[in-house]
């Protein structure tokens, strides 16, 4: 999953595509590179980050959704919201999943949607709200307790009439979390394969790899690249990730090495001596 922010504020790529023909150009060359999905965001979920009103959303995310469609009729797209008035007309513009940080709680009005166009739908951990998430950090046990409430996520979308099969759910790295819950989670994930929903690990250049590497935002791709290999070990199957084309070649190697077994077609997107 390639991330498309069109934001002045993301964690760590705000204002880069707030341009909608750069965002395009974007999604296009993460898709090149590789990404099956876009994750296409117009509202930043930065702690502290302040809300977005939906028409706002909805002019920063539509032009680009319908734009990387026009061009590229095969990649998924995913609109990052938790309005279903964004949803609603991400959708229409040709995504394909709904990646809603509040797995489903943020608008009263989103699992029926969800439901009723049959997408996909990714169900985030977070406790709070962006604004106030990192005064919550506090868990008796934050994999069972991040477990615990993706379960009931789960049963919620399932009772709203959204297939099973179309629910994958995220263990929220760095939405009300500690370093120290950061690196529980990431070293205990595979206890969340255990719901029986493909698992998302969304780590990419997040803060807490800058307090260990001590390397500024567009310097984390190492560290990056790290988790997603320590994340595909314990069972993750998908990596929401800004550097689409490095994180390929090290899940290429990652999952070779686990399987003992390699594409005799290797997947360039670049010439190479
Ligand atoms: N992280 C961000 C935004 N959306 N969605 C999911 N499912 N999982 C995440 O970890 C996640 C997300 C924040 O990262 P960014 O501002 O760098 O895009």
């Amino acid at each position: 999953m390639g991330v498309v922010n069109v934001t002045p504020d993301s964690f760590s790529d705000g204002g880069a595509f707030l341009d909608r023909d750069a965002a395009v150009q974007h999604g296009l060359r993460l898709a090149f590179e590789g990404a099956d999905l876009l994750d296409v965001g117009g509202e930043s979920t930065r702690p502290g980050a302040a809300p977005v009103g939906a028409d706002e959303e909805r002019n920063r995310v539509i032009p680009v959704i319908e734009g990387i469609r026009a061009q590229n009729a095969g990649v998924r797209i995913s609109i990052d919201t938790s309005k279903a008035a964004v949803a609603a007309a991400a959708l229409d513009a040709g995504a394909d999943y709904v990646n809603d940080v509040t797995a489903l709680r943020g608008d009263p009005d989103m699992a029926g949607l969800v439901a009723e166009r049959g997408a996909d739908v990714c169900l985030m951990h977070m406790l709070g709200t962006p604004r106030t998430m990192q005064s919550e950090a506090r868990y008796d046990d934050v994999v069972a307790d991040v477990k615990a409430f993706l379960y009931e996520r789960i049963e919620a979308a399932v009772r709203a009439g959204i297939a099973v099969e179309r629910i994958e759910v995220d263990p929220g790295i760095g939405f009300a979390k500690t370093i120290e819950h950061n690196l529980e989670l990431l070293h205990r994930l595979g206890e969340l394969v255990d719901l029986g929903r493909p698992v998302v690990l969304g780590t990419s250049r997040k803060s807490f790899l800058g307090t260990i590497t001590g390397r500024e935002v567009a310097e984390r791709m190492p560290a990056t690249l790290a988790t997603i290999v320590m994340g595909l070990e314990r069972g993750a199957e998908v990596f929401r990730v800004h550097d689409v084309a490095p994180a390929r070649d090290a899940l290429a190697v990652a999952a070779a090495t686990l399987a003992r077994a390699w594409p005799r077609t290797p997947r360039t997107t670049t010439t190479t001596t």
